[in-house]
């Protein structure tokens, strides 16, 4: 790990995380201006954008030099993972918050010359603070989460969005078939971060999508991989944090590489 003071950086950045958690509950109170990106699934809403604002002006108020990849583009194109870098998802789970106003997170990832170093991802309504700075731990509202121990696939439950159950243009839906098939059950809670911080807490034990954005899974990935869990591609290689739309499969240690091996790859 690189020499700086990450503790300080932790303290600050859960500092901005709890402060903007504190800005959406108030929200809830006034009217949601919505709309849409790329298609009427895609949704973004004035929260989304003031949250991400909030926090690159914070971040670059504090530490000018780092950079800044928001979901909503208010930060800089990325070529490089040279130096700090922060990922940011204001609101993951948009569909979520608009349409329930719960289930849905902040989420903070923060990588030097490409290593992850601090997770921090923040279920606003629920209150919880899953966090993690490498080789420290992880934590929930403080409390340390246990290292992940493997999960034999028919004990498991698996995070998947149905749409990569049926035909689809990213995997063979008879791999995700079977793979459904096999485990004990299956669940989609709409925020992939959220999502592996179920991982990282113990309560799902696998999660696939064939198309998340590094701001969606870079924060898990540090929880997951502090506690000994595997995040990768769907064919095991390692992410690229740089690429926009990703293949993600995140798992417990061991199971991971069971489902790959007779799933998969198969
Ligand atoms: P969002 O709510 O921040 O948009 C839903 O299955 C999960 O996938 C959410 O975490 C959602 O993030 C993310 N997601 C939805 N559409 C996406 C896309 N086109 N690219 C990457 N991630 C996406
Ligand atoms: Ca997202």
């Amino acid at each position: 790990m690189q020499n700086r003071d990450w503790d300080h950086v932790f303290n600050f950045a859960k500092e901005l995380v709890l402060d903007a958690g504190e800005q959406i509950r108030s929200s809830f109170k006034t009217k949601l201006t919505i709309d849409f990106k790329e298609n009427p699934s895609d949704l973004v809403t004035n929260m989304d954008k003031q949250i991400e604002k909030f926090f690159i002006q914070k971040i670059n108020e504090k530490y000018p030099s780092d950079h800044i990849l928001g979901e909503e583009g208010y930060g800089e194109e990325l070529t490089s993972l040279d130096g700090t870098v922060w990922f940011i998802d204001p609101i993951d789970g948009t569909m979520n918050f608009v349409h329930m106003q719960r289930h849905f997170a902040i989420s903070v990832g923060i990588y030097h010359n490409g290593e992850g170093i601090i997770g921090i991802i923040y279920d606003v309504v629920a209150d919880d603070l899953y966090c993690a700075v490498k080789g420290s731990g992880a934590f929930v509202n403080g409390e340390a989460l246990a290292p992940l121990k493997s999960t034999e696939i028919g004990e498991a439950v698996l995070g998947i969005n149905a749409v990569w159950g049926i035909e689809n243009k990213r995997i063979d839906s008879s791999i995700t078939s079977s793979l459904i098939r096999a485990v004990r059950g299956t669940r989609s809670f709409g925020s992939a971060t959220l999502e592996l911080a179920y991982i990282a807490s113990g309560k799902m034990d696998g999660y696939l999508s064939m198309r998340l954005a590094p701001w969606d899974y870079a924060a898990g990935k540090i929880l997951i991989e502090e506690l000994g869990g595997k995040v990768s591609s769907v064919n095991g290689e390692p992410l690229q944090l740089l690429d926009k739309q990703t293949p993600v499969f995140a798992a417990k240690p061991g199971l991971h590489e069971y489902i790959l091996e007779n799933y998969i790859k198969k």
